[in-house]
């Protein structure tokens, strides 16, 4: 039978569909024996193994018959329960009425955007903010304004201009979509005046916020931060986290907060989705909360990745050449770096990946394709000792890349 085509049988709304760079990027590093400094996964060492070995087979004997069994789309109660008492712990008031659990936060990303996004809308976001956020938004055909970000976060004075701009023509933004604490890919933690700020905005122009929060439980360095959620006296506020960073990514569990009527739209959305989030996952999670698994952890997990933080650092330092610059995280997975005008990271891929370590080029993160000399670095996956290995090459690619100029 000759070869052929299926693309001819794709729905239109395929062409909207864009590949992650991140998760080509792994098929890469599953493929070959590179360095990657690219996907942001966890470090292997990191996960309690033990403990959740103990807790599944554990919810599997005791709750077998719940656990294993079609469970409620919102979530489990037991679940619901433990992450408002978790919650609680900062200053986030979350009933479990006005939770929904989801298939890890990207999930919660497809839901808020699929319920509240009609083609047109105006959703703000970060410039540089979290290219999967951006593929899912653009589903739904958004017009999107960036806004850029300092060593504070969002430039809140910019977003102001913006809108008065936007609203003198007629027009509204839908919605705000921030990673404040410890952002992907930058590593900035927008400070509290500003969080106060675009706070008021959001009361005096009407527009929701999303404040996605995958790293703030694991902060490594002291920096004062207080949960957009937690400041939200009038429902504006949707919060969005997840276990992935601070558990496991592989069991898949996230979570919405937000006003009783959004979480009702939401759920209906869901039921198409998934039906539910596998529930044996969510007693899993449930249990591990109940037994503080997550606190006891959350130390050692800001000692490993302080400590390989610096050490990328450092071997920025060393080998980067000297008209880059990169951010100095206080949280989060990763460092992001603005390398000379006139570096093309996409275009300089191919060569690292020849000398075998890999990086996500930045220009995805932003969406008004500015960022062409950028790049994300991880440091929470790779060992010590490839992070320096990693950066060394890195670096010697660049200045051969210089050279060329
Ligand atoms: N949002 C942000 C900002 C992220 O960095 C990630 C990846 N950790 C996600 C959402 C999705 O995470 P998950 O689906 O594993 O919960
Ligand atoms: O790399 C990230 O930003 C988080 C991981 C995402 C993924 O595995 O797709």
């Amino acid at each position: 039978m000759s070869k052929q085509d299926f693309t001819r049988f794709y729905a239109k709304r395929t062409r909207l569909m864009r590949a992650s760079e991140i998760r080509e990027l792994l098929k890469v590093v599953e493929s070959r024996d590179v360095i990657s400094l690219a996907g942001g996964l966890p470090d292997p060492h990191s996960f309690p193994r033990e403990e959740l070995a103990e807790i599944a087979s554990y919810v599997i004997r005791e709750y077998g018959e719940m656990a294993l069994q079609y469970s409620a789309t919102q979530g489990t109660r037991v679940l619901r329960e433990a992450l408002s008492k978790f919650m609680a712990k900062f200053m986030i008031n979350a009933l479990p009425d006005n939770i929904l659990v989801t298939t890890g936060s990207q999930q919660a990303l497809d839901i808020i955007a699929r319920t509240l996004i009609d083609p047109g809308d105006i959703v703000v976001v970060e410039l540089p903010t979290y290219l999967a956020a951006i593929n899912v938004f653009k589903l739904y055909e958004p017009n999107f304004i960036g806004i850029p970000l300092d060593d504070e976060g969002m430039r809140v004075d910019i977003l102001e201009d913006k809108l008065k701009e936007i609203y003198s023509s007629g027009k509204k933004v839908k919605l705000v979509y921030t990673v404040p604490t410890a952002q992907n890919p930058s590593g900035v933690t927008m400070s509290i005046d500003r969080r106060k700020y675009l706070l008021e905005l959001a009361e005096k122009y009407d527009f929701l916020v999303v404040e996605d929060d995958p790293y703030s439980h694991f902060l490594f360095e002291p920096i004062p931060f207080k949960h957009l959620k937690a400041m939200d006296s009038s429902g504006r506020v949707i919060y969005i986290s997840t276990v992935s960073k601070i558990l496991s990514p592989g069991l898949r569990i996230g979570w919405i907060v937000a006003n009783q009527q959004l979480v009702s739209i939401f759920e209906r959305a869901k039921q198409s989705m998934d039906l539910h989030t596998p529930t044996l996952n969510q007693f899993i999670v449930a249990e591990a909360l109940r037994r503080d698994i997550i606190d006891r952890h959350l130390p050692r997990i800001k000692e490993i990745y302080r400590m390989k933080k610096n050490i990328m650092l450092e071997a920025l330092e060393e080998y980067f050449p000297e008209n880059s610059r990169w951010t100095r995280p206080a949280g989060g997975l990763f460092i992001f770096a603005y390398l000379p005008e006139g570096i093309d990271t996409k275009a300089m891929l191919p060569k690292a990946l020849e000398r075998g370590v890999i990086y996500v080029p930045g220009q995805s993160f932003f969406v008004d394709g500015s960022g062409k000399n950028t790049m994300r670095l991880n440091f929470s996956y790779p060992s010590p000792e490839k992070i320096e290995e990693g950066i060394r090459r890195l670096g010697q690619v660049i200045k051969e890349e210089l050279a060329l100029k």
